[in-house]
């Protein structure tokens, strides 16, 4: 197994993390609902534990988990409320994971020990108003001005955006390509002239995330803000690929994380609520829902773990990584179905937190690549191994 951090310790830090979600995270949920933020006193304790620089390697003062080591512990993270792991993911996948992959060893000196402490947010600026799943046709433009680049353009959807102190911009640089292969990467300071962050949008669940538009207007940045340097020039659509590749399995791994807490949920609902005289756990309808929840959360940590431990031994694990992305995400849509209406109208009712994890769990389909383009991904790659 490539890298990663020695056994013991990590188990130790498992098993951390798996307090820290079940007995301070889950209780300041409500509040965090309520407040459409998270605690201060909350963030400073993440911070402490060095969560922000879980997959940051350790000569940049992180913790340098590999794939299955940082799957497993954004699992348990994710047994508590997925804005806890929001704070934390852009620094530990999207924000940062270009400049890991692909960074210069200048700008992996400059901004990994910062993300590494939590210091600096990263943030991941590919999406815009018209370009979402079609990634390769971003309109954000980098024109040559000297040595230098004009960025202009926006960016939407943004996960925090509002918290960055720096942004890995996706944009256009060679006008005359109209696809992938004409897009740089980008390392922008969030504080450059020319950076306007929007107020957080107002979204279905998923309170005290911030997502927001940046609109960037003549930014200029040095071409050594190219990820990797000037050599990369027309390069960056492969790096967001690889990025999103290992995000995907993160993601699924927060599916996993966020499915047994549901599951749980609604079996001690199961065990507790009576009808016609029993526990309604013993009517054989009800227990066929909770089969069916465990049996794909089975096949959903299994799934996660297998694909991790590729990407960990061959470097990349490009259907792997769609294929769990797109069976945990959807598995997790249907947990959380079976996990309501096991609770009936009380499942309904905001008093419950099955109707908050309900809404939460929705986004795990649409974001780092929608189900359909993770079928997309899936089935060409299967039509052209075939064929080759
Ligand atoms: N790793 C490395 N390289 C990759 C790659 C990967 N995972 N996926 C694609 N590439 C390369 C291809 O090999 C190709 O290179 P060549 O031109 O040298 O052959 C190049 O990138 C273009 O690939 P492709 O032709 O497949 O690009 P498309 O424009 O057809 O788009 C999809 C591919 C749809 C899969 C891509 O746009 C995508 O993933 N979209 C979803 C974006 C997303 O997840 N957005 C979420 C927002 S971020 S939270």
């Amino acid at each position: 197994m490539a890298s990663g951090v020695d056994g013991e310790v990590f188990e130790q830090l498992v098993s951390t993390v798996d307090r820290f979600a079940r007995e301070r995270l889950i209780p300041a949920e409500r509040r965090v609902e309520e407040e459409d933020n998270i605690p201060d006193e909350i963030v400073a304790e993440m911070k402490e534990m060095g969560l922000f620089g879980l997959s940051t390697p350790e000569e940049f003062g992180g913790i340098g988990l590999n794939v299955p080591q940082e799957a497993r512990l954004i699992e348990a993270l994710c047994y508590a409320s997925l804005t806890f792991r929001s704070l934390i993911g852009t620094n530990v996948g999207i924000g940062s994971q270009g400049i890991v992959m692909d960074g210069t060893p200048a700008q992996k000196e400059q901004w990994l020990p910062g993300v590494a402490s939590g210091d600096v947010i990263a943030a991941f600026a590919l999406t815009e108003p018209d370009n979402g799943s079609d990634a390769g046709g971003i309109r954000t433009s980098a024109r040559k001005d000297g040595s230098d680049f004009l960025i202009n353009g926006t960016k939407r959807f943004i996960t925090n955006a509002v918290r960055a102190e720096l942004f890995t911009v996706f944009a256009r640089t060679d006008p005359n390509e109209p696809g992938a292969g004409g897009v740089s990467a980008f390392i922008v300071p969030a504080n450059t002239p020319g950076i306007t962050v929007a107020k957080p949008d107002s979204k279905l669940g998923q309170r005290g995330t911030k997502t927001s538009d940046v609109i960037f207007e003549d930014v200029r940045v040095p071409e050594s803000a190219i990820i990797g340097g000037p050599v990369n020039l027309n390069c960056g659509f492969r790096t967001a690929m690889r990025v999103l590749d290992r995000g995907r399995i993160h993601v699924g791994a927060m599916a996993v994380g966020q499915s047994q807490r549901m599951l749980d949920i609604a079996t001690d609902y199961a065990l507790t609520r009576k009808q016609f005289g029993k526990p309604i756990g013993e009517h054989q309808l009800v227990q066929g829902l909770l089969a069916d929840c465990q049996a794909e959360l089975h096949a959903a940590r299994a799934l996660v773990r297998a694909s991790a431990d590729t990407f960990d031994r061959e470097g990349k694990a490009i259907i792997e990584a769609s294929c769990t992305k797109y069976f945990c995400t959807e598995a997790a849509g249907r947990i959380a179905d079976r996990a309501l209406q096991i609770h009936g109208g009380a499942g309904y009712m905001t008093e419950y937190d099955i109707e908050r994890l309900y809404r939460d769990i929705r986004l795990l389909r649409i974001y780092e690549g929608t189900s359909q383009i993770q079928q997309l991904v899936i089935a060409r790659r299967t039509l052209t191994q075939r064929a080759d």
